[in-house]
């Protein structure tokens, strides 16, 4: 069973309360609940958490290792000034995506420049809520798509033995 982290970033936990024209109507709650549901679906084994604190994302991300096969992290509004959540991606090499309710790319410019960005295997950006379920499908596939390749490499398939060819020379 593949075991996944989601982590929110500050201020997520007032989805659904303010900002509704951006971040759309559902709560946090709602957003888990989503997730959850989708999760028991795919058969995940799913841990979910949110901080307003950069210090507790970053050593959640460095407990990850060996405890998660995969992270979805919103760092919201870390993801524009972290390199310290960058470095701890890094570090762990858990292999991580990183989610954005709206799309980032068509608002305010600062919020164009993501420091996590060059160390995720993806960005979700623009697709609300769903854009969760999306990144823990993209990392699952990811995962089974990594681990047979490492099975096929560290025990060969026993294939039919060559054919011969008879030399006339
Ligand atoms: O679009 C996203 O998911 C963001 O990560 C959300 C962050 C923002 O700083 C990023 O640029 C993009 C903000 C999260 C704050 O969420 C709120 C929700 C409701 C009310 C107020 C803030």
């Amino acid at each position: 069973m593949l075991r996944l982290l989601v982590l929110h970033g500050p201020n997520l936990n007032l989805l659904g309360t303010r900002e509704k024209s951006i971040y759309g109507t559902a709560t946090l709650g709602a957003v888990d609940a989503a997730i959850t549901r989708f999760a028991r679906q795919e058969q995940f084994d799913i841990t979910i958490r949110q901080s307003n604190l950069e210090g507790e994302l970053v050593t959640w991300i460095q407990e990850a290792k060996g405890r998660f096969d995969g992270i979805v992290i919103n760092p919201a509004g870390y993801t524009h000034t972290s390199i310290a959540i960058r470095d701890a991606i890094v570090a762990v090499a858990v292999p991580t995506v990183e989610v954005h309710l709206s799309n980032i790319h068509q608002r305010e410019e600062f919020r164009h420049k993501s420091f996590v960005a060059g160390v995720a295997l993806a960005q979700i950006s623009g697709f609300g809520p769903s854009g969760y379920l999306l990144a823990l499908r993209g990392l699952a596939e990811h995962l089974a798509a990594a681990r047979s390749k490492a099975t096929r490499t560290r025990r060969p398939a026993l294939g039919r033995p060559k054919a011969r060819t008879r030399s006339t020379s």
